[in-house]
């Protein structure tokens, strides 16, 4: 009985995991198709889902119609530039350190030209 119940966890946690990771994949590619011009660096950040997971950027996107369009008006992380200011210039909406004009981000700008 105790292993039949073992296996019926180990069978919900594998679903509930794979629920997750398409839900995350689902995001990742809703992005990747609204910005398709969008900087390699932040397309990378994207594609480590990692970079935005668990963020206020997410947290907008899902308390707006998981529409990323719809908070491109906002400033998720507080840094006082818009969402979509910030992916035209590849600075990370989801993180409050990187900002237009900031000048390690221009210098990463810089480096990415010539990669
Ligand atoms: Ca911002
Ligand atoms: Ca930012």
């Amino acid at each position: 009985m105790q292993k039949s119940a073992n296996v019926l966890m180990l069978m919900i946690a594998i679903i509930a995991m794979a629920t997750t990771a398409q839900a995350t994949h689902g995001f990742k590619n809703d992005w990747l198709d609204q910005y398709p011009d969008a900087c390699a660096t932040l397309t990378a950040q994207i594609n480590n889902c990692s970079a935005c997971h668990g963020t206020n950027y997410e947290q907008d996107f899902l308390d707006n119609g998981e529409s990323w369009a719809a908070i491109e008006g906002l400033d998720s992380d507080g840094d006082g530039q818009l969402n979509g200011y910030e992916i035209a210039n590849c600075t990370k909406p989801w993180d409050a350190s990187s900002l237009v004009g900031n000048d390690e981000n221009t210098w990463s700008g810089i480096k990415n030209l010539w990669r």
